[in-house]
């Protein structure tokens, strides 16, 4: 039978959203919303797992499975929910000071693994829950609330480090162009293997630098430019452009065994449809004897 339809808002809940007036993740939200409604996915059929901050503030106001956990700690979670039910589809998201700066370990080795889920990153440049001190993204130079002299640090370039690192689906988005943000959410969710999708997002209280005038002036669509996401050097090249203009769209895709693939014990049946009771430790535990 086919699927009914779906609208955006059927992914409501009765909560608003807290979020500043003219805030970038209000593009975000409806993105993800329509995405999964042009998947005509049921709100059982999917898990988002959820960092801490203003962009984590989202498991409020999304209805579906939610996990709402420790700050920079939603990816462990999320790949465990997916290797504990494969048949499950698991987003992850929050901030860039989430997942870059508090879990950027977990990101780098999520990269590798190739764990079939996706995780969008609320790129805003700053830590805007905690009021605006600098992130892994903040520009060299910055002048924040931890910050008075201007940042030392060199900023991270999530789609470059992302590339290196070894993923397999590398894009970016903006938050400013929500039709295009779609595509990539929904790209990245039929990925088969780990999807990064850096969203450049506005924080209209706390960065006064990187605002909507500013992204809108520079960003430009590399689908626009006939452009393969099938050459790592260059898509890496492409990743590191940041200034005058700035790429969206896919970097890079390859296809490469998933984590899950890897283990014999998943090919079987889902871990939670297993009974682990039958399962013989015996010869395991003898060695510690
Ligand atoms: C272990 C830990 N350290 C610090 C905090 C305080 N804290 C909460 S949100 C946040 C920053 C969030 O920034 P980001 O991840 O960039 O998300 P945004 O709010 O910008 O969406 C911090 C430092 C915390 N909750 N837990
Ligand atoms: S502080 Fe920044 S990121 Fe947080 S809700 Fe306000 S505008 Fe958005």
């Amino acid at each position: 039978m086919p699927k009914i339809q779906k609208k955006f808002t059927d992914y409501n809940t009765p909560h608003t959203p807290t979020w500043c007036p003219g805030c970038g993740n209000y593009g975000i939200w409806t993105a993800l919303r329509m995405a999964v409604a042009e998947l005509g996915w049921e709100p059982h059929e999917f898990l988002v797992v959820y960092g801490i901050g203003c962009s984590g503030n989202m498991a409020n106001i999304i209805k579906s499975y939610g996990f709402h956990g420790l700050h920079g700690r939603a990816l462990p979670v999320a790949i465990g929910a997916k290797l504990a039910n494969q048949k499950l589809k698991v987003i992850a998201l929050g901030g860039d000071g989430d997942g870059y700066g508090e879990g950027g370990n977990h990101f780098i080795h999520a990269l590798r693994g190739n764990v079939d889920i996706t995780y969008i990153v609320h790129d805003n440049q700053v830590y805007g829950l905690t009021k605006g001190q600098m992130a892994p993204t903040t520009e060299k130079g910055e002048i924040t609330s931890s910050t008075p002299e201007g940042v030392i640090d060199q900023p991270i370039n999530p789609p470059a480090l992302a590339i290196a690192a070894g993923g397999t689906f590398v894009a970016q988005g903006f938050a400013g162009d929500t039709r295009q943000l779609t595509d990539l959410i929904k790209q990245g969710i039929e990925h088969p293997g780990f999807a990064h999708l850096n969203v450049l997002q506005p924080c209209v209280t706390f960065n006064h630098h990187n605002t909507f005038p500013w992204f809108l002036k520079r960003v430009y669509k590399l689908e626009e430019q006939k452009y393969q996401p099938n050459d790592k050097a260059l898509a890496f090249k492409k990743a590191l452009e940041w200034g005058d203009k700035i790429p969206t769209g896919v970097f890079y895709k390859e296809i490469r065994n998933t984590y899950e693939q890897g283990v014999s014990e998943l090919k079987k049946q889902a871990l939670i449809k297993q009974n682990l009771t039958k399962i013989d430790i015996s010869k395991i535990l003898k060695k510690y004897q």
